[in-house]
């Protein structure tokens, strides 16, 4: 594991290493400079503050294993299988190291030179505060021989360090009980609020094993217990995200890359993946705390999407040279992402200093989405479309265009009225349709985001009034892929969405195959050989004539005005007259005849003009 590495350091810590800086009065006259508020935030920042000691300890690969439990009266015990805080004497000190990591503010070897701090609450002053601000608190460490243990009460040392037993296991157990002299508003901790955190630090550090324990009800029955280990780390962090809110995702696998710095001493990693949601949920953390303002390594994260996502955009064609590039808002929407690096001395700015500063971070974070997302896309092409959806949620007037991703998507995106025309573009090469069963239909990733688009269900689910768009339009290019598409959806809506059919919403948009220019303003535009012949017979004069090879040729005006503007387009509506006898075509249509496949298609749509006048 990466980040282990990162944190391990090459000298091992001795006693004599702990550096002092200064004293423990000021902590319990002022704690709001300690830990932010005395309210309920703070409360169970003193459980951050101890459990991040165990967390630092597993970052260093000595430890895997973290207890965290609430006893009666709010009394709270971490505990871990690390090896234990030092127990010799430390020299500068005169006392033991484990003393002075409980009693000394700003103690703690990982604020030596040596060391380096990954983990730490928001404030990052360790263990000595949270024992000046409890009643008593009680330190137990296993050295693999012996078990040592010391008593403090408001921060005070009341029993020396003492030799209370023996011991092969190694590790470390913090009991204490918040004052409520200073936390005067509560001292109940909600089981949620560390549950949360604790579940966070579980995706951060993953492969921790962290446990959270509620044993203050009396009755055993009614105590709780939560697991919490993540070996996917932030990956299943965006997973949980999109479970928890039951967000339907748009392609499988969540795309996750890490990299570290040449000297080791800083670590980033990204995961994300899109949902049919509209939001962008970006979640950054440096060094295990959350930068709810952003920072650099988001910024990093951010240019790199854009930039590597438009480069992509425009190898499929989906954006023309002429196009401007697309914003990063765009490239954003529905996306999950969680960030988190690891780096020595990160500065938090802001103003509430939950905004990361190093610059070093923007570059790292940059170089390595820019490098493995290019990598990707070559070697992932199928990536699924991703809806534009209109303003509307009206079905009476909704309509979705479903576009082939690689010619079409991007002008109709751009030529659409966004009030209340969707587009859906398809990405990728069909399925030959005849290869296509119907199992295959459902595990088709190409239909996953029509289903969803669609929001009706498929089968027995299949609920016409959930229907989000009135007019499913399908919209491929006049060539053999396109008619591939079209068999596909129509096959599919057909099999599995039988009354879309049936009740008349499934259309087939009709590109014009020709325009004419007369002069250097007249446009006329031809749907089929008859009438270009006649367009020409009745222009009679010097023309000049193009022949559209595909969507992709129109711009997005063109597209508009020729294809999708209701006042002038001419679409097909598909009708089942029988569907019995269509299902057969539809057999027919899976066969490997391609010309059964082209009359069905003829056959079962009739011309509709100027469907809303
Ligand atoms: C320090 O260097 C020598 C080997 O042990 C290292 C250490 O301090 N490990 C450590 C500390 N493991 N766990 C802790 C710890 C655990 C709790 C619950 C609370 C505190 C303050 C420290």
């Amino acid at each position: 594991m990466d980040n282990l590495e990162i944190a391990k350091t090459e000298q091992e810590y001795t006693a004599d290493e702990i550096q002092v800086l200064e004293g423990l009065e000021a902590v319990r006259k002022r704690p709001g400079m300690y830990i932010g508020t005395t309210g309920s935030d703070g409360l169970h920042h003193l459980v951050y503050e101890i459990v991040d000691n165990s967390i630092d300890e597993a970052l260093a690969g000595y430890c895997n294993k973290i207890d965290v439990t609430i006893l009666p009266d709010n009394v709270i015990k971490v505990r871990d299988n690390g090896r234990g805080i030092p127990v010799g004497i430390n020299q500068k000190m005169g006392m033991p190291a484990v003393t002075v990591v409980f009693t000394v503010l700003h103690a703690g070897g990982k604020f030596g030179g040596g060391g380096y701090k990954v983990s730490g609450g928001l404030h990052g002053v360790g263990a000595s505060v949270v024992n000046a601000l409890s009643t008593w608190l009680e330190v137990k460490v296993c050295d693999g021989e012996k078990i040592y243990r010391q008593r403090y009460e408001r921060g005070n040392i009341v029993t020396d360090l003492e030799i209370i037993g023996e011991s092969t296991e190694r590790g470390t157990e913090v009991i204490f009980k918040a004052d409520p002299d200073i936390f005067k508003e509560t001292v109940v901790y909600d089981y949620a609020i560390l549950e949360k955190r604790l579940r966070e630090q579980a995706f951060l550090n993953a492969g921790i094993h962290i446990e959270l324990r509620d044993e203050r009800d009396e009755n055993p029955e009614n105590h709780k217990k939560e697991s919490l280990c993540y070996e996917g780390g932030i990956s299943s962090y965006v997973e949980y995200i999109h479970k928890r809110k039951s967000v339907d995702v748009l392609h499988e696998n969540i795309i996750y890359f890490a990299s570290s710095n040449e000297e080791q001493t800083s670590f980033a990693e990204v995961a994300f993946q899109y949902n049919t949601d509209y939001t962008d949920n970006i979640i950054s953390f440096a060094n295990n705390i959350r930068t709810k303002e952003g920072g650099t390594h988001e910024e990093g994260f951010k240019r790199a999407i854009t930039t590597v996502m438009n480069e992509y955009a425009r190898k499929l064609k989906f954006l023309k040279d002429s196009d401007k590039n697309l914003l990063g808002e765009d490239f954003r929407e529905g996306m999950t992402a969680v960030i988190s690096v690891k780096l020595r001395e990160a500065q938090f700015e802001g103003q509430t200093k939950a905004k990361l500063g190093n610059t070093e971070m923007r570059t790292l974070v940059q170089n390595l989405v820019n490098e493995k997302l290019r990598v990707y896309f070559d070697e992932n092409p199928d990536l699924p479309g991703k809806l534009a959806d209109c303003q509307s949620r009206n079905p009476e007037e909704t309509e979705v265009y479903i576009v082939e991703g690689d010619s079409a998507g991007g002008s109709a995106k751009n030529g659409r009225d966004r009030k209340y025309q969707a587009i859906l573009p398809l990405w990728g090469k069909m399925l030959n349709v005849e290869k296509v069963r119907e199992d295959k239909i459902i595990g088709n990733d190409k239909l996953m985001p029509v289903i969803t688009a669609l929001g009706t269900g498929i089968k027995s689910d299949f609920d016409i009034t959930k229907l989000r768009y009135g007019k499913v339009i399908i919209m491929a290019d006049a060539d053999v892929d396109g008619s591939h598409i079209r068999t596909l959806l129509l096959t599919f809506f057909f099999r599995f969405m039988k009354p879309l059919v049936e009740q008349g919403h499934v259309y087939i948009a009709q590109p014009p195959l020709y325009r004419i220019t007369k002069g250097k303003t007249n446009h006329y535009y031809a749907y089929s050989d008859e009438e270009r012949d006649r367009i020409l017979r009745e222009l009679n004069c010097k023309t000049e004539i193009q022949r559209y090879k595909g969507l992709g040729e129109m711009d997005p005006e063109q597209l508009w005005e020729t294809t999708m503007n209701p006042e002038t387009r001419i679409m097909l509506k598909v009708t089942v007259e029988d569907a019995e006898a269509a299902d057969e075509t539809f057999k027919i249509l899976m066969g490997e005849k391609v010309e059964p496949r082209r009359l069905f298609i003829e056959e079962n749509a009739k011309y509709v003009q100027n469907l809303d006048i």
